[in-house]
């Protein structure tokens, strides 16, 4: 199956603007639909004339009514992202995360588009200290953000109840990659020590980094948006995507340290409040149901994420 033309809600983003390419490289009409709150232009800019680029919110339900229109299928991956922002400001991450997404999921239902593939998070497990974390463990969402992810879930099964509307959500967990934006106290981990390593700084590791996480590329998360898209499998289903392996935050550093030729030693601080200790993702479901396979080595695509900063 090819996607003739497709909708990307936050592809101005990091994850966004690398699924709005890899749909452009491979023949679909491709719209871009960001606020540039966190997005940016640059993002994109080097696709040219290949996406349309329209600067509005996905809470404006005229607008998405209009850009959903002909479409076959829907990314939707715009979102206030940080947990840190939202427990900051519930209410603002609530209108995004929640309001946004059933406007995004009502344009998509009143338009008879396809099929709706949607940005859902590993914060949906919370705390549960069973690893590795599969999509038939209950959720314990601990954030105003994971709560809001799981919301989005939900309602995305009630439009395939009611509407027959057809939904995948994607439970990422945590995504690397080139145009992560270090600029944040809240930006990835990756992206904060690849830009300290580059600047000969040494990093803060939160806690005593013993912490693991299961980071997978960006390349991989959207070969899994692709496959959900056109795969008959995985409609109505949530899959996790990730590698199924973790590493430690202090073994991240020491690898990143070694390909940027550094050895500055961490500063240590307090844990930060909330984090999560231990992250791993099971991949069974979504390689059984749609053949995913994580590509990128975590070594190797740390070395390829590395040029970009
Ligand atoms: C990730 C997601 C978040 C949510 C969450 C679900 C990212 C950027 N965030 O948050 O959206 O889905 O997973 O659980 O992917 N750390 C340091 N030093 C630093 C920055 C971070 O030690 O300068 C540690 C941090 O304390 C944590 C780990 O690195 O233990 C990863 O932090 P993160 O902010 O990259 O991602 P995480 O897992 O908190």
């Amino acid at each position: 199956t090819t996607i003739q033309r497709a909708l990307v809600t936050g592809g101005a983003g990091f994850i966004g603007s690398h699924l709005a390419e890899a749909l452009m490289k491979q023949g679909s009409r491709v719209t871009v639909l960001d606020n540039l709150s966190t997005g940016h232009r640059h993002n994109i800019a080097h696709l040219g004339d290949g996406v349309e680029f329209v600067e509005g919110d996905i809470r404006d339900a005229g607008l998405l009514n209009r850009l959903a229109e002909g479409c076959d299928v829907v990314f939707h991956q715009a979102a206030v992202v940080s947990v840190t922002l939202s427990v900051q400001d519930p209410s603002h991450s609530c209108e995004v995360n929640d309001l946004g997404t059933v406007r995004v999921l009502d344009a998509c239902r009143r338009n008879g588009v396809g099929r709706v593939v949607m940005a859902s998070s590993s914060a949906v497990y919370g705390d549960d200290p069973q690893l590795p974390k599969a999509e038939s463990m209950p959720p314990r969402p601990m954030s105003p953000y994971a709560v809001q992810k799981l919301t989005g879930e939900f309602y995305a099964a009630a439009f395939g109840g009611l509407y027959g509307l057809e939904t995948v959500c994607l439970r990422y967990f945590n995504v690397y990659g080139p145009r992560q934006d270090p600029s944040s106290p809240y930006s990835g981990v990756i992206s904060i020590f690849m830009t300290k390593a580059v600047a000969g700084q040494a990093p803060t590791i939160y806690g005593d980094g013993s912490q693991s996480r299961d980071f997978v590329s960006v390349r991989d998360v959207v070969q899994a948006n692709l496959l959900a898209a056109t795969q008959t499998a995985a409609a109505g289903r949530v899959f996790n995507v990730g590698t199924g392996h973790f590493i430690r935050i202090h073994d991240l550093w020491t690898i990143i340290g070694e390909l940027a030729h550094t050895n500055l030693e961490p500063v240590f601080a307090p844990p930060r409040a909330g984090d999560i200790r231990e992250s791993v993702s099971d991949i069974g479901e979504i390689s059984s149901a749609l053949g995913f396979r994580p590509r990128v080595e975590l070594r190797q695509g740390l070395a390829d994420t590395l040029d970009w900063y």
